[in-house]
């Protein structure tokens, strides 16, 4: 059978352990009606006749559903009886000898788990890798877990199909979104269901709709400004501007506008949960901004949820004060924030008044710009954009990243209207990194991207007016 990288769709992955009253068949064939696209059978203990008899079964089955059979580790074995191919771990036979044994037209897969391991498989001549564990997994006790960032790399660099493994479930699949696979490989989350027909179905349904997803997405955390020049709505507009699907979770509603903050509401930190299962159970994000959070609980809400789904790109403006001059947390809120928030964080993205709060230096100098965003990317292992301001460094911005520092340089606009540029810049950045550009670039577009909402010189409201997000548009 010829292979294609459609077969790794839903790849299942026999397991006697979860027979019940039925046998492997009638469990394979399940899972073949509900749409699995290959069939490896990963047998350890069965004798060898049984082991042969069994395979010879399955294979008409799979063959009869024109999906490919294919044998773990044994070789000989899908020599012998002619499978389409055979999967082989890195301690399993020699490649070169498993392709002398069964020829050029078989598939033959290899486990990898870091690029090097991808790069000599496909040297050598794969057909496709499985990498893994991409997730905990019970199934495999000696399983080496593989980041997600691994995992798009390798995706990225090598140029075979890849087939992600490894604990992956109904309920987790949704963050491999972005990571270049071409399917997914799953034993229990198949094989363990009371319905593997169903369970099948449910999980090639949700591959296919990741594969499907090429719009970056972002999610924003923040609040609501019902002027629509900052928090949210600044976000959202950011994200559109720059062809990102945006999304939003509200911490709280202000009441405010261009000359200040008259109200806040806090969202409570229940609902705040709910926003964020409801996101990322169904469409999920490439990147994150987070704004103003101003409650511990909100905080410890959004640290956990973050975890939970292990979201990527993170990007953190640690709102305390609105341009406006209003105080927008409390101090127990920052001090939350620095423990639970900050280490979760891809970027932080101060200001000067926050990098003072948050290193407990006077920041007057460039040195002491470099100082602070040092104290805070050592403190917190995350890099940190020192925004400049206040008449220092106006439009000249610090990145503080792995020991190094870089400037980024801006050309001054003389205006008044810079309501929510804080949340703009972080939340363009956001919008890079969805779109899968490095922090670097992603800084720097950004910054253009601010100059020119800033030079369109919008004029609305009597104070700090918003700039114009849809310039470009
Ligand atoms: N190989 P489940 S993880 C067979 O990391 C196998 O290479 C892995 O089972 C690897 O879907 C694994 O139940 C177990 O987690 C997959």
């Amino acid at each position: 059978m010829k292979f294609d990288k459609k077969h790794l769709l839903l790849y299942a992955v026999t397991d006697r352990s979860w027979l019940k009253e039925e046998t492997l068949f009638e469990q394979v064939e399940k899972a073949l009606k509900g749409g699995a696209t290959l069939i490896q059978l990963r047998e350890k203990d069965l004798n060898k006749e049984s082991l042969k008899e069994e395979a010879l079964q399955l294979k008409q089955l799979c063959h009869y559903y024109h999906v490919p059979f294919i044998i773990n580790d044994n070789v000989q074995l899908a020599k012998e009886i002619d499978a389409d191919g055979v999967h082989i771990g890195q301690d399993d036979m020699a490649f070169e000898k498993a392709r002398s044994l069964l020829g050029n037209d078989k598939i033959i897969g290899v486990s990898a788990h870091n690029l090097k391991e991808a790069q000599d498989a496909y040297e050598k001549g794969a057909d496709y890798l499985g990498i893994g564990a991409v997730f905990s997994t019970q199934t495999k006790k000696d399983a080496t877990h593989v980041s997600f960032e691994t995992l798009k790399e390798i995706c990225q660099k090598v140029h075979i199909p890849v087939v992600a493994i490894g604990g992956i479930s109904h309920d987790n699949i949704i963050q491999l979104t972005g990571s270049g696979v071409d399917g997914v490989a799953v034993i229990s989350a198949i094989f363990a269901s009371e319905n593997i027909e169903m369970a099948t179905k449910e999980l090639k349904e949700k591959m296919k709709r990741i594969l499907q997803q090429t719009m970056p997405v972002a999610l924003t955390i923040a609040g609501s400004d019902c002027s629509g020049g900052a928090g949210i709505q600044a976000d959202l507009k950011t994200m559109l501007a720059h062809h990102v699907y945006g999304m939003s979770a509200i911490t709280a509603l202000t009441a405010q506008n261009t000359t200040g903050v008259t109200d806040i509401m806090d969202v409570s930190a229940e609902f705040l949960a709910k926003q964020l299962d409801s996101i990322f159970t169904d469409i999920y994000p490439h990147a994150v901004k987070i704004g103003m959070v101003s409650k511990k609980e909100i905080i410890i809400v959004i640290a956990e949820k973050l975890k939970q789904y292990h979201a990527r790109n993170i990007v953190i403006d640690p709102v305390m004060v609105a341009t406006s001059g209003a105080k927008l947390i409390n101090d127990e809120a920052i001090h939350t924030l620095k423990e639970y928030l900050f280490p979760l964080a891809t970027v932080l993205t101060p200001n000067i008044f926050e990098a003072e709060v948050l290193s407990g230096l006077y920041i007057q100098t460039e040195e002491d710009m470099i100082k602070a965003a040092q104290m805070i990317n050592q403190q917190y292992h995350c890099a940190v954009l020192l925004k400049g301001g206040h008449h220092l460094n106006d439009a000249n911005d610090l990145l503080y990243q792995d020991d190094h520092y870089q400037w980024y340089r801006g050309k001054r606009i003389e205006t008044d209207n810079t309501h929510g540029t804080g949340c703009t810049l972080s939340s363009a950045i956001a919008s890079y990194l969805a779109k899968g550009e490095t922090l670097d670039l992603a800084i720097k577009h950004a910054k253009e991207y601010i100059s020119g909402a800033l030079l369109a010189q919008l004029d609305l409201g009597s104070g700090s007016g918003p700039m114009d997000h849809g310039f470009g548009l």
